[in-house]
């Protein structure tokens, strides 16, 4: 095996160490593999969720003597003090000589690593599997060069694209399956966003429960977008939520990135959905299809500016699934 095959077999692995930690959160997934001079993979260790140690400093725990190694991390190490100490400093202090990486960190108090490493003598190679490393990290690499949140929005409907009946009915549109991946996506979230029309229509908890109705172990944050107040009872009380009276979207996305969140789950309803498609905020849509028609005027999504079929919104399907009866698609605004 030549160097560079040891690097990205390194590298490879650090990504599926990442994966082991949580998706949410301010902070990214991040793996990293300490190798000795001959490429064989001498400890390892990946990030664990803010707060924690960083891969680097957890992979350095576990060997006696890090001197002469080189550390393969899929993210470029950091060169701050947030909740923890810098990694630049730590790999330094700990006699590594060489350091290779995927990704540059994008953070603007967190970037610089690389250049602090090769100032202090530490040969550094950037780039290694990093379309990889880029896919792997896609949502928060894009939030954290943004500043702000990547956005999904999701509707459930039928297949002719009503969201109710005519007396306003809506649950269920879609089976169990449908509502059970929906709870998994919004524990893969940091937020859930919806409207004060949702919240007075249905007074949903905004929780993600298992199938049992348990609550999972992630939690995202509830916030509701809109002026008309929350009522008193309303079930999503009974948790921290964020109120946002603000028309504003790119200010509630900036707001809410400035509290740690890097995913957004825009739920509902209509109104806001369209709101958030219109001022080209969507990263990626999550649509529910049941095989089911309604007809009439309650559309999943309302006016979007469109007059003409020439200004119709393209996307690109990402993929598309089978959910019992009802598929899910997944799709992104067209370059
Ligand atoms: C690394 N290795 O494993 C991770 C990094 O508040 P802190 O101290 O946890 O720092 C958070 C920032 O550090 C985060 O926004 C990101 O830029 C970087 N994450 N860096 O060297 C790691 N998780
Ligand atoms: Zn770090």
């Amino acid at each position: 095996m030549t160097e560079q095959q040891h690097f990205e077999r390194a590298m490879r692995h650090g990504l599926e160490l990442a994966a082991n930690g949580p998706v949410t959160g301010g902070n990214p997934q991040v793996g990293c593999v300490l190798l000795a001079p001959d490429g064989s993979i001498v400890a390892e260790g990946w990030h664990r969720g803010a707060g924690t140690p960083h891969a680097e400093v957890d992979a350095l725990s576990k060997v006696a003597d890090a001197r002469g190694l080189t550390a393969v991390v899929t993210l470029e190490p950091c060169n701050h003090t947030g909740r923890t100490g810098p990694c630049s400093e730590a790999l330094i202090a700990a006699g590594v000589s060489r350091v290779v990486f995927a990704v540059s960190d994008p953070g603007r108090a967190s970037g610089g690593g690389a250049e602090r490493l090769r100032q202090a003598g530490v040969e550094v190679i950037a780039g290694v599997l990093a379309d990889e490393a880029e896919a792997f990290l896609e949502k928060w690499l894009t939030a954290t060069r943004r500043g702000t949140p990547w956005v999904t929005v999701k509707w459930a409907s039928t297949l002719d694209g009503r969201a109710a009946a005519a007396d306003g009915s809506s649950q269920w549109i879609t089976g169990t399956a449908s509502r059970q991946r929906v709870h998994e996506q919004r524990a893969e979230s940091d937020a859930i966003v919806v409207g004060t029309g949702t919240v007075l229509a249905d007074d949903p908890t905004l929780t993600a429960r298992g199938d049992a109705g348990e609550l999972l172990a992630h939690q995202p944050l509830p916030v509701v977008i809109g002026e008309r107040g929350i009522p008193a009872t309303a079930k999503l009380r009974d948790r921290p939520f964020v109120e946002a009276a603000t028309r504003d979207l790119g200010a509630v996305l900036r707001d809410l990135y400035s509290r740690d969140v890097r995913r957004v789950y825009v739920e509902g309803g209509p109104t806001l959905a369209s709101a958030f498609i219109a001022a080209d905020l969507v990263d990626e849509y999550a649509v529910y299809l049941a095989p089911k028609l309604l007809g009439g005027p309650r559309l999943a999504i309302t006016d979007l500016g469109v007059a003409s079929i020439d200004d119709a919104r393209e996307l690109v399907l990402v993929s598309v699934e089978s959910l019992g009866d009802d598929i899910l698609i997944t799709a992104r605004p067209k370059e």
